[in-house]
């Protein structure tokens, strides 16, 4: 052999990458990938369809609270977004069409669930399981299942023996007819404020179980005219700086988290509102919540309050006693007939729960699992020490209540670009973030979440048990896109695997 000859690995990888999940994250590696030049990977998706959360959840009235032309790709703008909060078919839509217009299809494997990952270092190379069986062999490995896609169903006792129909929002069973039923709804998160209202038209009777109000402002909304969405197809200059707009307007929403002292000013402003919306003072008085504004998650709608002016619908707050046969009794003593519950109970958001059925193993046996057993942290939300080569998209504490997810996803995918182009040019197998680099980083995080809204005492998906944020990033997201500009190499290793440095010297 010459010292010019292509270095043949002893073992050699099947896949360039292996991209779980085929949602907005999942999508984007794909599509960056295939610009990189890189076209041996697979994307791995649970369900038989693209789409993510925009496939799970069907519920009636399910609309994205982020506006549309932020919330789309900055590469793949859609000039005729109807509204100005897309409803659910055609963000799914708009998947579906970008799945299609940048050839990813043929990369995605359907019905495929994931339920391992094994780091070999001898050989740099991840094997993925699959529920069915299939193994897959990879350099490089990105979990893009995104923290909102497993169902939190209550532990309410007497669910389990509740013999009319029940379903959670994000599995809405649409063959199921509402029309003249006595429904119950548990929760009052963002998917339940949307669908309540639908439901209140159809069904009888509405009984919507409260726990803890949620602060609700209007819903900016309007359609698009025609005259506009031509301007925006010949004028894509200016489709963009309206997203421009968009994007300076949201983050402009991040003061109050920083100083709930202005998010107590805004709360005024929604008192009213709840006022002027609902016509019952004790109802607006329980709809009213009593913490600061944005420690949970600040939600939209014009249609959610007025819904509790209607006879057919009515507010419970002092909980749920338990659940019988054919009604929900509540606290206060009143059992409400019942033939469907509706769950819109939320999800399941702490990686440590929802990652249970899915080992994790790094270098030296490490186990994800172990390493998370406090906590899940990752390297600006992305890397995990002792885990090369594996990438997170939406991870600990890159979640956003004030803008759109899709920018901080296009950021962690840049950057994951950006280390493969590293390992490229240092002829390196694999990057290992440093565990110094990653205590810096959580211990920054965690001090800046100190005194924002969020710790202004209540409890939220942001939060685990022992109050930890572990959801939100606390810093304005256009430092989270400076940051994940370049990789800085002093905060990785960057490892030739013994595999690589047997052949090199053979090859020499
Ligand atoms: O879930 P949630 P979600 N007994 O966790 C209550 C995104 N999203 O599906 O507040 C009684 O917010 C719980 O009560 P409490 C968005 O990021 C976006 O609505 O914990 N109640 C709460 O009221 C959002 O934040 C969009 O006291 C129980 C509700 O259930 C995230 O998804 C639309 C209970 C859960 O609310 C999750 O939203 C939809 C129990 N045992 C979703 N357990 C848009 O873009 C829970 N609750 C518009």
């Amino acid at each position: 052999m010459t010292s010019q000859a292509p270095i043949q690995k002893p073992e050699q990888r099947s896949l360039d990458a292996v991209i779980v999940g085929a949602g907005f994250g999942g999508l984007c590696t794909a599509i960056k990938l295939r610009e990189a030049g890189i076209e041996n990977f697979v994307i791995l998706e649970k369900f038989g369809e693209v789409g993510g959360t925009w496939r799970d959840n069907t519920y009636p009235g399910a609309a994205c609270d982020v506006q549309s032309h932020l919330y789309s790709f900055s590469f793949a703008g859609k000039p005729d977004w109807n509204y100005r909060y897309g409803g659910q078919q055609e963000i799914r839509d708009y998947i579906e069409n970008t799945t299609d217009e940048y050839g990813i299809r043929p990369f995605i494997r359907f019905n495929q669930e994931v339920n391992g990952a094994h780091f070999d270092e001898q050989r740099g190379v991840w094997t993925l399981t699959t529920e069915n069986g299939d193994v897959y062999t990879t350099q490089h490995f990105v979990l893009a299942t995104g923290p909102l896609h497993e169902p939190s169903y209550p532990n309410i006792p007497g669910l389990d023996r509740f013999q009319g129909k029940v379903f959670h929002s994000a599995r809405w069973d649409h063959d199921y007819d509402l029309t003249d039923k006595n429904v119950v709804s548990i929760g009052t998160g963002a998917s339940a404020i949307q669908y309540v209202p639908e439901v209140a038209r159809q069904a009888k009777k509405l009984h919507v179980m409260q726990r803890t109000p949620a602060w609700i402002i209007p819903r900016d909304t309007r359609a698009y005219p025609a005259i506009e969405k031509r301007i925006f197809r010949r004028l894509p200059l200016l489709r963009k700086l309206h997203r421009a707009r968009l994007y300076w307007t949201n983050e402009s929403r991040v003061w109050p988290v920083f100083h709930p002292s202005l998010a107590k000013g805004l709360q005024q402003l929604t008192k009213l509102f709840i006022r002027h919306q609902v016509n019952d003072k004790e109802t607006a008085r329980k709809l009213t919540p009593s913490y600061t504004m944005g420690c949970k998650r600040i939600l939209i709608s014009n249609d959610y309050y007025p819904a509790f002016n209607r006879d057919n619908v009515e507010l419970h707050t002092s909980g749920i006693a338990e659940i019988r046969e054919n009604s929900v009794v509540t606290k206060d003593g009143q059992e409400l007939p019942a033939d469907c519950i509706i769950l819109g109970t939320g999800f399941v958001v702490d990686p440590r729960q929802y990652m249970r059925g899915f080992e994790v193993t790094g270098v030296n046996g490490h186990r994800l699992q172990d390493d998370w057993a406090d906590a899940s942290r990752a390297y600006m939300g992305i890397t995990v020490p002792n885990y090369p080569n594996f990438y997170l998209l939406v991870g600990p504490n890159t979640g956003l209540g004030h803008n759109s997810i899709i920018f901080m996803i296009e950021c962690q995918v840049h950057y994951i670009m950006e280390c493969l182009k590293l390992l490229r040019q240092k002829n390196a197998d694999y990057i290992d973030t440093r565990q110094q680099a990653l205590d810096e980083f959580d211990e920054e995080v965690q001090n800046n979440i100190e005194g924002t809204v969020w710790t202004s005492g209540c409890q939220s998906w942001y939060q685990q048990e022992d109050g930890r944020n572990v959801a939100l990033w606390p810093f304005s997201t256009w430092k989270y896109w400076l940051r994940t500009r370049r990789v800085d190499t002093s905060k990785h290793r960057f490892v030739q695997c013994p595999a690589t440095v047997n052949a090199e010297a053979e090859n020499a």
